[in-house]
C-alpha cells in the first residue's frame, strides 16, 4: 500500500522551500520560491514514473497512462503556492498525496481504464495579486486580459511576473481543458478547521465548498489637523471604518454559518497628527449558501450606508472576486464512503469553510474533496500540523477513490 514515510518526508522537504526562521512558509506565484517548489515537485513526479509537463499558466502536471489513452482523464492534486508565513500542509498534501497514489499504482503494476493526472496548481491563494485560483481558472478558461494586468503591491502585473519566470502571458488560453476530456477532479486537503479533531477522526468527506466574496472597501473622509480640529467637526475615515468592521463581524455572527474577515487595512495619509482622510480595507465573506451570503452582504451595506450618513464619509467598493459555492458530487461521496469502509476508517461528512481549486474545477467536471484532520484547527499559520498517520489515512482514501474512479482492470 502507500508509503507513509515517503509522503511525510516529501511534505517536509517541500515545506523547506520558502520557509523563513521564526516564520512560516511563503511561496507566492511566479517567484523564485515558486519555481524551486515546482522543480522539486517535477522531481517527485518523475520518481513516480509520471509523464511531466507545465502548462501556460504555471501549473505542473504529472500523467499516468490508462489502458485507454482516449478515455476521459481523472484529475487530482492541489496548489503549490502558500499564504504569507503559512504551513507545510496546505496545498502540498494534495499534490504529494496524489503523486504517492500514482507511484504506488506504478510500483504495484495496477492498470486502470482511464489515465490519471496530478495538477500542482499555480497561485490558488491569491496572496500576491489579490485574486485567487489563477492556475485552476486557467484550466477552466476563466482568466481574462484584465486579470493579466492586475498588479501586486510592488506594481508588477501578472503578465510581467509571468514573463520574468519564462512564461508567455499571451498563451494563457493554451492551459484550457474541455469538459469532454475530464472525468472528475478529486482533491486531498487538510481541513483547516476543528471538526474532525472534535470528533477524533483522521479523515472527512467533503459535501461542498463555501462561496468566496473578496472585496476592497475604500472609506473616504477628510484629512485634518489632529490638534486644531474639534471632535464634532471631523470626517474621520478610520473611526468610520472601525465601526464598519464591527458591523461586518456582527452581521456575519447573526446567521451562525457565515464567516467574514477583514484581513487588510491601510490608513492614509498615516501621520500621527493627521486625522485619517482615507482607509482601505478588504472583506472576505463566505457561506455554504449563496442566498445567505447575499443577504449578509446586503445587511452589511445597509449599515455601511447608515455610518456614511452619520459620519459624513463615503465609500467606494471594488469586487476582487465572487466565486459561488461548489457541491461535491454524490458519486464521489459514495466512492469515498466505500473507500473508508474498505480501509476500516470512520469518517464524517462536512462542508469546507476554506476555498479550493476544486471550486473552479466544478465548472468543467464533477469534484470531490477528502479532508485530513488539522491539529487545533490551525492553518494559514506556521503551527499548521497534521500527523503522519492522519496524512497516510487521507492518501489511502484518495488511493481507493482514484482507483475506483479510473476503473481498475
Ligand atoms: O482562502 C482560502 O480559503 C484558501 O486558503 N485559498
Ligand atoms: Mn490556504
Ligand atoms: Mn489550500
Amino acid at each position: 500500500m502507500i508509503n507513509a514515510e515517503r509522503v511525510f518526508h516529501r511534505l517536509q522537504e517541500l515545506g523547506k522551500i520558502g520557509y523563513r526562521e521564526g516564520g512560516g512558509v511563503t511561496r507566492h506565484a511566479f517567484t523564485s520560491e515558486d519555481r524551486a517548489a515546482k522543480d522539486l515537485v517535477i522531481k517527485y513526479m518523475k520518481e513516480a514514473g509520471l509523464e511531466v509537463r507545465e502548462d501556460a499558466v504555471g501549473n505542473v502536471i504529472g500523467r499516468r497512462e490508462g489502458k485507454n489513452p482516449q478515455a476521459p482523464v481523472v484529475l487530482s492534486g492541489s496548489h503549490i503556492d502558500t499564504v504569507c508565513d503559512g504551513g507545510i500542509f496546505d496545498g502540498a498534501l494534495g499534490i504529494i498525496g496524489a503523486i504517492e497514489v500514482l507511484q504506488t499504482m506504478n510500483e504495484q503494476k495496477v492498470v486502470t481504464e482511464h489515465p490519471i493526472e496530478v495538477y500542482a496548481f499555480n497561485d490558488e491563494e491569491g496572496s500576491r495579486f489579490s485574486f485567487s485560483m489563477f492556475g485552476s481558472m486557467g484550466v477552466i478558461g476563466r482568466i481574462t486580459e484584465e486579470d493579466l494586468a492586475k498588479k501586486d503591491r510592488q506594481g508588477i502585473s501578472v503578465a510581467e511576473a509571468m514573463r520574468e519566470q519564462g512564461y508567455d502571458p499571451e498563451k494563457f488560453r493554451d492551459a484550457i481543458r474541455s469538459p469532454e476530456e475530464l472525468k472528475a477532479f478529486i482533491e486531498l486537503h487538510i481541513e483547516q478547521g476543528k471538526v474532525l479533531e472534535s470528533k477524533n477522526l483522521s479523515v472527512g468527506i467533503v459535501t461542498g465548498i463555501v462561496n468566496e466574496l473578496w472585496m476592497k472597501i475604500r472609506v473616504i473622509g477628510e484629512a485634518g489637523h489632529a490638534g486644531a480640529t474639534p471632535m464634532n467637526f471631523r470626517k474621520d475615515a478610520l473611526v468610520a471604518a472601525a465601526e464598519m468592521v464591527q458591523v461586518i463581524e456582527r452581521e456575519a455572527k447573526k446567521t451562525g454559518t457565515t464567516v467574514a474577515t477583514v484581513g487588510r487595512l491601510n490608513v492614509l495619509p498615516g501621520g500621527i497628527n493627521i486625522i485619517p482622510g482615507q482607509v482601505e480595507f478588504t472583506l472576505d465573506l463566505r457561506d455554504i449558501s449563496q442566498e445567505v451570503s447575499d443577504k449578509v452582504e446586503r445587511e452589511i451595506f445597509k449599515e455601511i450606508d447608515r455610518i456614511c450618513q452619520e459620519r459624513g464619509v463615503r465609500v467606494e467598493t471594488e469586487i476582487l472576486q465572487r466565486i459561488p459555492p461548489a457541491p461535491c458530487s454524490k458519486g464521489f461521496q459514495l466512492a469515498a464512503k466505500r473507500a473508508c469502509e474498505k480501509i476500516g476508517l470512520e469518517y464524517f461528512c462536512l462542508p469546507s469553510g476554506a476555498g479550493h481549486d476544486a471550486m473552479q474545477m466544478v465548472n468543467i467536471c464533477p469534484i470531490g474533496m477528502i479532508f485530513v484532520r488539522s491539529k487545533d484547527g490551525i492553518s494559514h499559520n506556521p503551527a499548521e500540523w497534521s500527523s503522519k498517520e492522519d496524512c497516510a489515512d487521507g492518501v489511502k482514501v484518495l488511493y481507493h477513490v482514484l482507483l475506483e474512479t479510473a476503473v481498475p482492470i
